[in-house]
């Protein structure tokens, strides 16, 4: 992918959240109830400042059958041209699969490919690309043979495994890092538990890196809950992730930003990135199969 293109995305496919939502979808902590009319508030919001942000909106019909089918980013892994389809860690999941399938083969027209072993598993959220590389984290979600998978079908990036099992504070990979701009790596820290988590992170990207990159430290999850796209960042409010938080984004990012709130879909372990599937196409990429032969090629060919 060429530099100018990272982080430039023109679709954006996103999912309407069903009512099953409301009791239904898994939670790591159960706590307060969730108020489904104020969770697809924060989507319609979500939807609305997409909009803004230079990108045609695919919205999907949601699926009773699928309580979490809100939660996109972990049906597909999509970098430049290519959308690898996830297979869910979480077994209630993966049927959600079927429809992101259909959208990217038939209406985007991307190279689809497939993970054939029936033993992966690989949630999107535990995929953060960089620009420059991958890293997946491989826990609750991902196993070794969908981090792999994720190396064998973008062999043109640097992808770097990260053992995330024994963090117990994350889901997802991304619950912790995620992009703030070119070349710039938000963490989040929080309590002792989502410290020691953070910091064990950092340092295995450290390792890993083939490059550098600035770290912006925020102190709690929802602070480092944002979303790189297009030259602009949407993230959290100053309300959700304090004045601190607030603080330090308003010092370093000097880009448009654009604010959600997403308490409701937060109760049920849902982040900004979870909600969209950003997408570049390319305006003239035609996946064309050449039915071609070296018969028809060999009139024209001097040797
Ligand atoms: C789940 O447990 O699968 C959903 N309730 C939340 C998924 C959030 N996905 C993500 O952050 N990539």
């Amino acid at each position: 992918m060429a530099h100018g293109e990272t982080f430039k995305y023109n679709y954006a496919i996103i999912c309407r959240i069903p009512q099953t939502f409301q009791y239904k979808a898994l939670r790591t902590k159960t706590g307060k109830p969730i108020d489904i009319d104020r969770a697809r508030k924060e989507y319609d919001d979500l939807r609305d400042i997409l909009k803004n942000c230079d990108v045609n909106v695919i919205e999907l019909q949601e699926d009773e059958n699928y309580p979490d089918c809100c939660f996109i980013e972990d049906c597909a892994v999509c970098i430049g041209g290519t959308a690898l389809i996830a297979r869910p860690g979480h077994t209630t999941r993966q049927g959600e699969v079927g429809e992101i399938r259909k959208v990217l083969k038939n209406d985007l027209k991307l190279n689809v490919q497939e993970i054939k072993d029936a033993k992966a598993t690989l949630d999107g959220g535990d995929v953060l690309f960089t620009g420059k590389e991958i890293f997946v984290g491989i826990g609750k979600r991902t196993n070794d043979l969908g981090a792999q998978a994720v190396a064998e079908f973008f062999p043109e990036y640097n992808v770097n495994l990260i053992k995330i099992g024994k963090c117990e504070t994350l889901l997802h990979l991304k619950d912790v890092v995620n992009m703030a701009g070119r070349n710039i790596v938000a963490v989040g820290c929080g309590n002792d538990a989502e410290t020691k988590d953070a910091n064990y992170i950092m340092k295995e990207m450290q390792s890993l890196a083939e490059y550098t990159y600035r770290v912006l430290h925020l102190d709690n999850r929802a602070g480092v809950d944002m979303l790189y796209i297009n030259g602009r960042l949407i993230h959290r409010t100053r309300e959700e992730m304090g004045e601190k938080n607030y603080g330090v984004i308003d010092e370093k990012i000097p880009y448009t930003r654009h604010r959600v709130n997403l308490s409701e879909l937060s109760k049920a372990d849902g982040s900004i990135s979870s909600m969209l599937l950003p997408i570049y196409k390319k305006k003239n990429q035609m996946n064309m199969l050449s039915d071609i032969t070296e018969d028809d090629i060999a009139p024209f060919c001097h040797k």
